[in-house]
């Protein structure tokens, strides 16, 4: 990918975070400009975010917004978006559903009501992960890339989503047992896909710890 890259959002994982694992899984330089809520009250209405939300991504002084679209255009560059309309559709499905959801805990976590979204995570998210393992397993058992025989910017969507929600250290000693008990190929698929780069591991263990 050509161009000088800035990725303007929040000091948090958010929607953003499925786009930084990628700029890093394939070693794409990029600023990471990470806002703090203090300092966006003044940027909120500068002109470089002209719909006044993030993130904005930058490539040589053009802003782009809209975080799946951010990540479509990604896709379709970096060759991560497949060519079948069919496996197209279960790619915009699987990311559409997520970002939805990510949206939401954000949502959730930024005014603080984290009492709702442990509600969520322990009386919703278990059907989530039934489906998510059916939707994995129809495809070679899981035993491939999550839509598909080659990488797609679901495998990203989703792997940020099981990461930093359900397997990272702290949230796995909660969670592992739900997701192993519900989505036992999704856990291991989840595993593999981080194993599988080194970028994507040195990028999770030297990234800035947010809660959310
Ligand atoms: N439709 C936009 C919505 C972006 C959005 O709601 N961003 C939130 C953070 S995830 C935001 O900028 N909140 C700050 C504000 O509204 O002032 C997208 O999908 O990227």
């Amino acid at each position: 990918m050509e161009g000088e890259i800035t990725l303007h959002y929040f000091n948090i994982y958010g929607t953003a975070e499925p786009i930084r694992m990628i700029f890093h899984y394939f070693n794409i330089p990029f600023r990471d400009n990470q806002i703090s809520f203090q300092d966006w009250s003044h940027l909120k209405h500068n002109s470089f975010v002209r719909i006044g939300k993030l993130p904005v991504l930058e490539i040589d002084n053009e802003n782009y917004s809209e975080c799946y679209s951010i990540l479509g255009y990604l896709a379709n560059e970096i060759g991560i978006m497949p060519d079948d309309w069919m496996e197209k559709y279960l790619v915009d499905s699987i990311c559409e559903f997520i970002i939805g959801v990510n949206k939401n805990f954000t949502k959730l976590a930024i005014k603080n009501d984290l009492e709702n979204k442990e509600r969520i995570i322990h009386e919703i998210v278990p059907k989530w992960l039934r489906r998510f393992e059916a939707r994995l397993s129809k495809n070679n058992e899981g035993k491939d890339c999550f839509v598909g025989k080659r990488l797609t910017v679901a495998d990203f969507i989703v792997f940020q989503f099981m990461w930093d929600y359900f397997l990272k250290p702290g949230k796995a000693e909660i969670y592992r047992l739900m997701v192993e008990q519900c989505a036992p190929t999704l856990m291991e698929w989840t595993y593999r896909f981080l194993d599988s780069s080194p970028e994507l591991i040195s990028y999770i263990e030297s990234r800035d710890q947010f809660i959310f």
